[in-house]
C-alpha cells in the first residue's frame, strides 16, 4: 500500500508538465499472478522545455521488466526506477521520442481495489484518481490527455469478453486457447479514464438511436445467472441518454457504450469512457431482490456516470484541485434528471436530508474543507459530500441567480470552449459570466470557503404602518485553518403567507435586492421592507431550499405547523414540520438528561395525522414528512455534549405519542395502501409502499406484540416491504420468538446472495439494543461476511459507525474500540474503505466528556501504528488535530 510520506500538494504549485504523451498503446497479456503490460508511450516535449528537462513518470508499488528509448534499450545509468517513480535524466534531444515500458502485475493479490484487480475471476480496472501508476509508469494527472488504443490479450476460457474504452477494432483467436481484443478510443483523454475488464460475463444488449441519427450499442455485463437483474439499469440508460439530450444537448459519441458490474468495488461507480465499472449493487435490481432505495440509486448512478462523458470525460479537470468540476456538476445534472422522472420536490427533499445528514457535519468539524480544496494530502479523501454535494448546491444556486436560460446558455458556452480540455473552475465561472453579463465574483466565495453559511433572521410586523419587516444578518463559521470568512453571496428564497396559505404580492419592497421571490444577501446585514401587509404574515424561509446554509430565526411552532399545513412552496412545508418534530425532540432530550419525562404538544400530534392522512399530497411526501429527524440529525442540531442515549430516548418517546394518539388513523390508512397492484418501480408506487412502511414503524412503537410486522414480512411481494417489516422487527421487538424466525428465514433464503443479505448484515447492524457491538463483532464472523468486500464492511461496520448511535457511541467505549480494531484490519488490504470508515468519528468533539475521551483513545490506537497509509493517516490526523 502506499505509506504516508507526508507530502502536502498545493494548488498554487500547479504548473504543465514538460512532457505531454499525446498517444498511448497499452498491450496486456492477462494471467492472475503474472500479468504483462507493455505501454508505448509517444512523448512529446513541450514548446519552451529546455531539451534537457528531465522525464519523470509516476508509479506505485511497480515493478519495471523492461525499457525501450526509440527501440533501444538504454544503458542501465540513464535511468532511474523505483516502485514509485521512473526517472530519465537525459531523454532524447529530439522533440519527440518513443518510450516502450514493460511492467509485470499481480491482480490475483491486489486488495487494494485500485489498479488492476481480480474481482470473483473477472480482471477489471478502477484508476481514478491515481490507479493508473500501478498498471504502468505513466504522467498520471489529468490535464495528461492521450489517445490510447487497447490490446488485450487473455485465455478464452476463462475470459471470453475482453472489453476497453472506446471502439472495438479487431478481434481473433490466438493459440493455445488464447484470443484478444483490440480497442480504440478516439477522444483523448485522461489516465483516470482508463479502464480494462476481462472475464467470463453475461451481456444484456439493447441500442439507442441518438437525436443525430448515430446507432449506439449497448451492453451491461453482469454475472451468469443475473442477467435479468440488468433491465432496470438498462432502461436508466436509455432514459439518461435521452434527457441529456433533451435537456443538455448532449449526445453519446462513440458507437459503443458499456457498464460492467463487478462485486468488489471501493465505490458506486466509475465514469471510464465508453466503459463504465460499476458495484454491482447500483446494476442489479428486481423486485424480489432490491428495494425501492436501491431503484432510486440505480437510477441515479446509471445517470450520473453517463452525464460525465461530458462533464467529466469530454471536459476534464486541469488537476485534482478541480474535483468539483466534474463531480458537483455532474451531481446536479443526476439530481435534475431523478427530478425529472420522479416527483421534483420529493426529490429535493431527499437532496436537502441527505446534505445535512453527510455535508453539514463535514463542514462543521475538523475535516472542513472547501468545494474546491486547495491542499491535500491524500486526494482519495477528497470525494466528499462537500465536493459532490455542495458542489451540486452550487451549481444549482447559479441556476437560481441566473436563471434557467441564461444557465443554459453559460454550460453551452462552457461545453463549446473547453471540449477536449482540463478546465478550472475559473473557466466554468467565466461561461456564466459571460453568457449572462452578471458578475459572479463574491459569488466565487462558495468554491473558496468552507463552513456552512448562517443566516439570522429577526422579524417586525407594524399593523398600522401595514409594513412587515426582516432583518438578515450573515455569519461564517471558522473552520480548520481559515478562521476569518468573507461576506458571501447567498440567494434566499422566501414568501409571505396569508392566512389562507397564499403568497402575498408586497406594494411595495425596499432594503435589499429581492428578485422573484429571492432575497440575495451579500453584506453582512440587510434588512428588507414589505409595504401593504396589513395582516402579520407567516414566514417562508429558504424555499426549494435556495441555499444551502442555516437559518436562526425564532418562529412559533402555530406559525411553523401552519406553514407545513398551507405553504405553496412543497420543501417548505416538510421543513416547517421537521423544524417542530427537531425543536420537540431538542427539549425532549434535554427534559431526559434532566430526568424529566419528555412532553411534546398536542398540536404537532394532531398536524401530522393530519399530513398522514391528506390523500391531495403524494404518498412520498407523506412519508418523509412523517419520518422523525434521524438520532444523528437530532445530535446535529444540538451540537455539543451530546448523550446519544438520551437522544434515543426522547426520539422513541415522540415516535410512541405519534402512534398511541393516531393508531385509528395510521392503521386504517396502513391497510387501505395495500392494494394488492403487481410490483412496479416508479415513483408513485414507491411512495405507497415507503408511506405504508412508515405507518408500520410508527404502529409497532405502541404496538406490544409484533404481529402486524411479522404478517408484512410473511406475506411481502417484493423486498421493501419484506426488508422494511424484518426492520421493524429486529429493531423494535429483539429476541422475540417471531423475529428471531424471521431473521433466520432470511439467512437461509439469502445466504447465496450476498446483495441481498448486505440488508440482512445492516438491519442487524443498526438495532439499537445494549448487545449492539457484540452482535455486530459476532456477524464479522459470519460465513457471508468478508473483510475484502467493499460492500460488506460497508453494510456492516459501516453502518454500525453511522447510524447506530447508541450502539456505536455505547459509554464504555466497546464500540469505538471494535470500531477501532476493525478499520485497522481493513486498512492492511484495503486503505481506501478503511479511511473512508474512519471518518464515522469525525464528530467526536461533540460528545459528551466520558465518551469524548473514549473517542479520543479509539483515534489514538488507530493513529499509533507507524506504517499507516496516506489514506488513513491523513483522516486521523486531521480529525484528531
Ligand atoms: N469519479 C468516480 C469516483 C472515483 C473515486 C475515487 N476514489 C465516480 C463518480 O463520482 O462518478
Ligand atoms: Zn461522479
Amino acid at each position: 500500500m502506499r505509506k504516508d510520506t507526508g507530502q502536502i500538494f498545493r494548488i498554487e504549485d500547479y504548473r504543465a508538465s514538460d512532457y505531454a504523451i499525446p498517444r498511448t498503446a497499452l498491450s496486456f497479456q492477462l494471467s492472475a499472478e503474472a500479468t504483462t503490460v507493455t505501454a508505448e508511450l509517444d512523448i512529446e516535449r513541450r514548446d519552451g522545455v529546455a531539451a534537457d528537462a528531465p522525464l519523470v513518470l509516476d508509479g506505485d508499488e511497480l515493478s519495471l521488466a523492461s525499457i525501450l528509448i526509440d527501440g533501444e534499450e538504454p544503458d542501465a545509468s540513464a535511468y532511474e526506477a523505483t516502485p514509485q517513480r521512473l526517472t530519465i535524466a537525459r531523454p532524447p534531444r529530439g522533440k519527440t521520442f518513443r518510450l516502450t515500458l514493460v511492467t509485470r502485475l499481480d491482480p490475483a493479490h491486489n486488495s487494494s481495489l485500485m489498479g488492476l484487480y481480480l474481482s470473483n475471476g473477472v480482471y477489471c480496472t478502477q484508476c481514478e484518481p491515481e490507479g493508473f501508476r500501478r498498471i504502468t509508469y505513466f504522467i498520471d494527472r489529468p490535464d495528461m490527455l492521450s489517445v490510447y488504443t487497447v490490446r488485450i490479450e487473455a485465455e478464452k476460457g476463462a475470459a471470453p469478453i475482453l472489453l476497453s474504452n472506446g471502439n472495438p477494432v479487431e478481434s481473433g483467436d490466438l493459440e493455445g486457447g488464447r484470443h484478444y481484443a483490440l480497442w480504440h478510443d478516439p477522444f483523448p483523454k485522461p489516465s483516470y479514464l482508463f479502464a480494462l475488464v476481462a472475464g467470463d460475463l453475461a451481456l444484456l444488449s439493447d441500442e439507442f438511436t441518438t437525436a443525430s441519427g448515430r446507432k449506439v450499442d449497448l451492453g451491461i455485463y453482469v454475472e451468469h445467472g443475473k442477467r435479468d437483474r440488468a433491465a432496470y439499469a438498462m432502461d436508466a440508460l436509455k432514459r439518461s441518454m435521452k434527457w441529456d439530450e433533451e435537456v443538455f444537448g448532449l449526445e453519446y459519441d462513440l458507437d459503443v457504450f458499456n457498464i460492467v458490474a463487478v462485486s468488489d468495488f471501493n465505490m458506486g461507480a466509475m465514469e471510464n469512457k465508453g466503459l463504465n465499472v460499476f458495484n454491482d449493487k447500483y446494476v442489479l435490481a428486481d423486485e424480489s431482490t432490491a428495494t425501492d432505495a436501491d431503484f432510486a440509486n440505480i437510477e441515479a448512478i446509471i445517470a450520473h456516470e453517463y452525464f460525465h462523458n461530458w462533464t467529466g470525460n469530454r471536459i476534464t479537470c486541469r488537476d485534482w484541485f478541480q474535483l468539483c468540476l466534474k463531480e458537483g456538476l455532474t451531481v446536479f445534472r443526476d439530481h435534475e434528471f431523478s427530478a425529472d422522472q420522479r416527483s421534483r420536490a420529493v426529490k429535493r427533499i431527499a437532496e436537502v436530508r441527505t446534505l445535512r445528514a453527510h455535508q453539514f457535519p463535514e463542514d462543521q468539524g475538523p475535516l472542513a474543507h472547501p468545494v474546491r480544496p486547495r491542499r491535500y494530502r491524500e486526494i482519495n479523501n477528497f470525494y466528499t459530500a462537500t465536493v459532490y454535494e455542495k458542489g451540486s448546491e452550487v451549481v444549482r444556486m447559479i441556476r437560481t441567480i441566473l436563471g434557467a436560460d441564461d444557465f443554459r446558455k453559460g454550460m453551452g458556452l462552457y461545453i463549446s470552449r473547453h471540449d477536449g480540455e482540463a478546465a478550472t473552475i475559473e473557466d466554468f465561472l467565466k461561461a456564466f459570466e459571460d453568457a449572462s453579463g452578471q458578475d459572479l465574483s463574491q459569488f466565487a466565495l462558495w468554491y473558496h470557503q468552507a463552513g456552512t453559511p448562517n443566516l439570522t433572521i429577526t422579524t417586525a410586523h407594524d399593523a398600522e404602518a401595514g409594513e412587515f419587516r426582516m432583518e438578515i444578518e450573515q455569519s461564517v463559521p471558522p473552520t480548520p485553518s481559515e478562521s476569518r470568512k468573507r461576506l458571501m453571496h447567498i440567494p434566499l428564497a422566501f414568501g409571505l403567507v396569508d392566512e389562507d396559505g397564499n403568497d402575498i404580492v408586497p406594494t411595495e419592497i425596499d432594503g435589499a435586492t429581492v428578485e422573484n421571490g429571492i432575497v440575495h444577501v451579500r453584506k453582512r446585514k440587510q434588512s428588507v421592507r414589505f409595504r401593504g401587509i396589513p395582516k402579520r404574515p407567516a414566514l417562508s424561509l429558504n424555499r426549494g431550499f435556495s441555499a444551502p446554509i442555516t437559518l436562526s430565526i425564532e418562529q412559533r411552532s402555530d406559525d411553523l405547523l401552519f406553514l407545513a399545513r398551507k405553504d405553496s412552496d412543497l420543501v417548505a412545508r416538510w421543513q416547517a414540520l421537521n423544524t417542530v418534530f427537531t425543536e420537540s425532540l431538542i427539549q425532549g432530550f434535554r427534559a431526559v438528561r434532566g430526568q424529566k419525562p419528555p412532553q411534546f404538544g398536542e398540536g404537532l400530534i394532531r398536524a401530522t395525522a393530519e399530513i398522514a392522512d391528506d390523500d391531495s399530497l403524494e404518498a412520498a411526501f407523506r412519508a418523509l414528512a412523517l419520518t422523525l429527524p434521524a438520532e444523528a440529525d437530532i445530535a446535529r442540531e444540538i451540537g455539543s455534549q451530546i448523550d446519544p442515549d438520551a437522544i434515543h430516548v426522547a426520539r422513541e418517546s415522540l415516535a410512541g405519542k405519534i402512534a398511541t394518539d393516531n393508531t385509528d388513523v395510521f392503521s386504517r390508512l396502513y391497510d387501505s395502501l395495500d392494494n394488492g397492484e403487481a410490483f412496479n418501480p416508479d415513483a408513485a408506487s414507491a411512495g405507497r409502499r415507503a408511506l405504508r412502511n412508515v405507518l408500520l414503524d410508527y404502529l409497532a412503537a405502541s404496538d406490544d406484540e409484533p404481529g402486524r410486522a411479522a404478517r408484512q414480512f410473511e406475506t411481502a411481494t417484493n423486498m421493501t416491504d419484506k426488508a422494511a417489516a424484518l426492520a421493524v422487527l429486529a429493531h423494535r421487538f429483539p429476541g422475540h420468538d417471531r423475529t428471531v424466525a424471521a431473521l433466520a428465514e432470511f439467512e437461509g433464503q439469502y445466504a447465496a446472495d450476498p446483495l441481498v443479505l448486505d440488508k440482512w448484515f445492516q438491519i442487524q447492524a443498526t438495532a439499537p439494543t445494549a448487545d449492539a457491538v457484540e452482535r455486530v463483532e459476532t456477524l464479522t464472523r459470519h460465513p457471508g461476511f468478508s473483510i475484502r468486500n467493499p460492500n460488506r464492511v460497508r453494510a456492516l461496520i459501516g453502518t454500525f459507525s453511522t447510524m447506530n448511535q447508541t450502539g456505536f457511541h455505547r459509554a464504555d467505549g466497546a464500540g469505538y474500540r471494535f470500531f477501532a480494531r476493525s478499520v485497522l484490519e481493513i486498512e492492511k488490504r484495503n486503505p481506501q474503505v478503511a479511511a473512508r470508515l474512519a471518518t464515522a468519528l469525525r464528530s467526536w468533539r461533540s460528545l459528551e466528556p466520558t465518551r469524548q475521551a473514549a473517542a479520543r483513545e479509539a483515534l489514538l490506537e488507530i493513529a499509533a501504528p507507524a506504517d499507516l497509509s496516506s489514506d488513513l493517516r491523513d483522516i486521523v490526523e486531521r480529525t484528531l488535530a
